[in-house]
């Protein structure tokens, strides 16, 4: 089977970690915005995940005249009014570590209650083709915010998010776990179908997309 081309339009090895090995068993190779060091960037200032997505699958692929793959998602947090939602990867300043983003949130929520320590990851995933065509698919995974870090897996706010069905914080998972229950993960999985029917329909010589 002919491998195509598709390019991941994130910088953040942890997602790239996970969207590689999601699409390990397609016949795709999978290169990144990294492959592309002329590539000028996107700012991300779309008002949800959805419009952040898009924009940066939509600038890689017409940038790189190849099928792109973008993910936007984040930290939802009811109780302090959604936040840091689609300002997650910057929460605690411009090139904030995912150190600096976990203390900022745990000192913002120190007084909370077990009760209101309730937040959700979500992630949208476009996938854009160089002509305009895209497809967005979603995903969201509950959890609690929990005081201290624990393990040391994943990226982000991985060790302070714990999922009580699993008894576990999402840095506690190995790889394949995460990607089974993740907002990732679930997103991935509706692209996937969606990436399987499309390779099916170009190997019967039907679409020119790829
Ligand atoms: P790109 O735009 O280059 O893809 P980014 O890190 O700037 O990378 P986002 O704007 O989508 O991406 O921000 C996502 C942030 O949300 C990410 O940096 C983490 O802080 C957090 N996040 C998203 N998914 C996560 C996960 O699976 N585990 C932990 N934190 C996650």
């Amino acid at each position: 089977m002919e491998v195509k081309r598709v390019v991941l339009a994130t910088a953040n090895e942890g997602k790239i970690r996970e969207i590689k090995m999601m699409l390990a068993d397609l016949p795709l190779s999978i290169m990144t915005v990294k492959d592309f060091p002329e590539f000028p960037g996107v700012e991300e200032d779309g008002e949800d995940f959805f419009a952040n997505a898009y924009k940066k699958a939509r600038a890689v692929a017409e940038f790189t005249s190849l099928p792109a793959i973008a993910d936007d998602s984040g930290l939802v947090v009811p109780a302090l009014g959604g936040w840091p939602g689609v300002k997650s990867a910057r929460f605690a300043g411009e090139r904030a570590t995912d150190g600096e983003n976990i203390e900022k949130l745990l000192e913002l929520m120190k007084d909370l209650p077990e009760g209101e320590r309730k937040a959700y990851f979500t992630c949208v995933v476009v996938y854009c083709e160089p002509a305009g065509k895209y497809e967005s698919f979603t995903g969201k995974w509950e959890g609690l915010i929990i005081r201290e870090e624990r393990g040391k897996g994943g990226f982000g706010y991985d060790p302070i998010f714990f999922v009580p069905a699993l008894g576990r914080t999402a840095a506690e998972l190995a790889p394949e776990e995460k990607n089974k229950y993740s907002h990732r993960g679930q997103a991935l999985k509706a692209l996937k179908e969606h990436l399987s029917k499309s390779l099916k329909f170009v190997e019967s010589g039907r679409s020119a997309a790829w």
